[in-house]
């Protein structure tokens, strides 16, 4: 057995800020996980190195599921970002070890591959509708399957998800937050023309997504459903807040555009209802947020039952440990959907060196042992952690958005 010797936490800011928890055994494997929360990333760190690593010193390190039971249930304090981002950084450390151990890539551990690759879908972005254009006909170049259009929304200063660089883009962007101004009505104009140019520059033949960042109440997003149909998006995403998962049923009723949900969730009971009932077509959950490879698994499984897919949230944020991990499960679970792949800057990939690769549309784990992803400690301690928070939303009249 491996018995677990030392777990550190090991703050970088490559670009921007990243929590890695590694964690070595007496047999001289060690594994990573990410425990990155955008934002919030010391708490995370905190969390981990006063309250969890001293309880993994001397455990077996095979156990993964019986350690996830016990960082879960034993605590008393049960789900939470903070905390399920903790037992996420655990489990995915063990599972790398595991593999490592077993000299096998985890999706073999995981029942092996149920396809050739996981498809992805790229950023594209412009502050016009002819920028947005330009640049996913620049992702239709380089093979991509899927692109997701956002737009910047003509008489508003600046638009989240919007970036100003066109191959990278970071929303966490100041070292307080930063404040955009919203209209509804305006950005309920221009995405049907968005998508209508879209679907002229690009055909039919790749798929077109769209994410509201839970910008609008149920029966606003109802209406952008159906204004979107006539152009078949793959999905639009967090259409609404979902933390009434009820609210999504009066988004079902009126539209026959697949809805995606889940990247902020952090447990299978965030997902219950939408899943069982069949309000939504895509899980955006991630091994980070949602508790590791374990639970996440869960709750593809969960989905799967219901005939949901899963979609999950690939942002800059969540650093390339948590991106091998999902491409491990993605390739392993029957019900994979679509996976989000934002690109990390250079001085990320440099950091954590990874096994997964590119081509056709698609991304691939590879086949190194374990995860295939590591994090170079000597070049990520040239990189101090700078605090940065994501922007905050305010409606035309200065008031904090509502549910
Ligand atoms: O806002 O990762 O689908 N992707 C997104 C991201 C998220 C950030 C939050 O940390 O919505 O841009
Ligand atoms: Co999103």
């Amino acid at each position: 057995m491996p018995k677990i010797v030392s777990a550190r936490v090991i703050v970088t800011s490559p670009g921007r800020n990243f929590v890695t928890l590694k964690i070595a055994c007496d047999d001289g494997t060690t594994g990573v996980g990410d425990a990155t929360l955008n934002g919030r990333e010391l708490a995370v760190a905190s969390y981990l190195a006063d309250h969890v690593v001293p309880c993994l010193i001397g455990r077996d390190g095979h156990r993964i599921e019986d350690i996830w039971q016990y960082l879960y249930k034993g605590a008393y304090w049960r789900r939470g970002p903070v905390t399920m981002a903790a037992i996420a950084a655990v489990d995915l450390a063990l599972w790398d070890i595991k593999g490592k151990v077993a000299g096998l890539p985890v999706y073999q551990l995981l029942g092996g591959a149920s396809r050739d690759g996981c498809m992805v879908y790229g950023h594209a972005n412009g502050t016009t509708i002819a920028e947005t254009i330009e640049a996913a006909l620049d992702y239709r170049r380089q093979g991509y399957k899927a692109i997701r259009l956002q737009c910047g929304v003509p008489g508003m200063a600046s638009t989240y998800g919007v970036s100003k660089d066109r191959y990278f883009y970071e929303p966490a962007d100041n070292d307080l937050p930063s404040e955009n101004i919203w209209s509804t009505a305006k950005y309920l104009r221009v995405v049907p023309e968005l998508f209508a140019a879209a679907r002229e520059a690009l055909g039919w033949d790749v798929h077109l997504l769209h994410d509201v960042h839970h910008r609008l109440t149920p029966i606003e997003a109802a209406r952008l459903g159906k204004d979107l149909e006539p152009y078949r998006p793959f999905w639009i995403e967090d259409a609404t807040p979902a933390e009434d998962q009820e609210a999504f049923r009066l988004i079902r009723q009126h539209t026959t555009t697949p809805l995606a949900v889940g990247e902020i969730f952090n447990s299978v009971w965030d997902c219950k209802a939408l899943i069982e009932n069949r309000l939504i077509d895509y899980i955006r959950a991630t091994v980070l947020h949602a508790g590791g490879i374990t639970h996440m698994r869960q709750i593809a499984s969960l989905a799967d039952l219901h005939q949901v897919r899963t979609g999950c949230h690939g942002a800059t944020d969540l650093s390339p440990v948590t991106m091998a991990a999902a491409l491990h499960l993605g390739l392993a679970i029957p019900n994979f959907g679509i996976q989000e792949y934002m690109r990390h800057t250079a001085e990320t990939d440099a950091v954590f060196p990874h096994a997964y690769r590119f081509a056709d549309g698609m991304l691939h784990p590879g086949d190194a042992p374990g995860l295939g992803v590591d994090i170079d400690e000597a070049l990520a301690e040239t990189f101090p952690y700078a605090r940065a928070y994501l922007p905050v939303n305010r409606l035309e009249d200065g008031t904090m958005w509502s549910w």
